[in-house]
């Protein structure tokens, strides 16, 4: 009698896992994506190269000129290091806060990566790996509250977290003032950056009526409204202008 109890609960279970795995992927299929590309119009603005003397190690972790990320244009005429983001319409949508940890690298004396998403209460994991001091700066913006702290060569890396929403999280280093990155911190997983094509894809967004940010640090923001589908992937393509 008891191994027939047994064997009842293993086939509850089974039947309860297959209707789980339904369920999931009866979810994944519902959901849809927004892609398109950052496009740039006009004159780029023209870019002084970074000069590091102040610190002889950063000028020997350094092969050949460094531009500042900001105000970069590709050569396909689109921009890197815009932050795409679903900025309304999640409502209670807000996705799960990943339990992985975003990374922000200080390397050849510069931040890695320049522009940066993070979920509110994601953990952030600031590492160095350059044989020179760095101290890592960040402004209070929003309800963040503003710090400090210097990472020595050889220190592990520390976590940290941000408690509100934020576009976008200045972080700089008090020792090398041309250090910059920008952190977008944001309440839902649905947001990308652009890199060296200009190029975004944000994946699996339920259905429904979205506005979608776009913020840079040189030529400002914009937003569109997108309706997202079932199974298919919207079309945003956003175009900034030089002077
Ligand atoms: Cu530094």
């Amino acid at each position: 009698m008891k191994r027939f109890g047994i064997a009842i609960a293993v086939a509850a279970a089974a039947l309860l896992a297959v209707g789980f795995a339904a369920r999931v992927m009866a979810r994944a299929s519902d959901a849809g994506g927004i892609s398109g590309t950052v496009h740039f119009q006009g004159k780029a603005p023209v870019q002084r190269p970074i000069s590091m003397d102040k610190d002889p190690v950063c000028v020997s972790q350094q092969s050949g000129t460094v531009l500042p990320e900001d105000g970069r244009v590709n050569d396909n005429a689109t921009l890197p290091n815009a932050f795409v983001y679903i900025s309304k319409g999640t409502g209670n949508l807000s996705g799960h806060v990943p339990a992985n940890s975003a990374t922000l690298t200080q390397k050849g004396c510069m931040f890695e990566p320049h522009v940066l998403g993070i979920m509110v209460g994601q953990p952030l994991q600031v590492v160095t790996d350059d044989p020179t001091a760095h101290n890592i700066h960040v402004s209070a913006t929003k309800g963040n509250r503003d710090w400090n702290v210097t990472q020595q060569p050889g220190t592990p890396s520390f976590t940290t977290r941000f408690s509100d929403p934020a576009i976008m999280v200045p972080v700089h280093c008090n020792i090398h003032p041309w250090m910059e990155a920008f952190i977008g911190v944001v309440t839902n997983p649905y947001y990308a950056v652009t890199g060296a094509d200009g190029s975004f894809s944000i994946k699996n967004v339920p259905p429904g009526d979205y506005t979608l940010s776009v913020w840079t640090a040189t030529f400002g923001t914009q937003e569109r409204s997108v309706t997202v589908r079932a199974g298919e992937s919207a079309s945003v393509d956003f175009t900034f202008t030089g002077q």
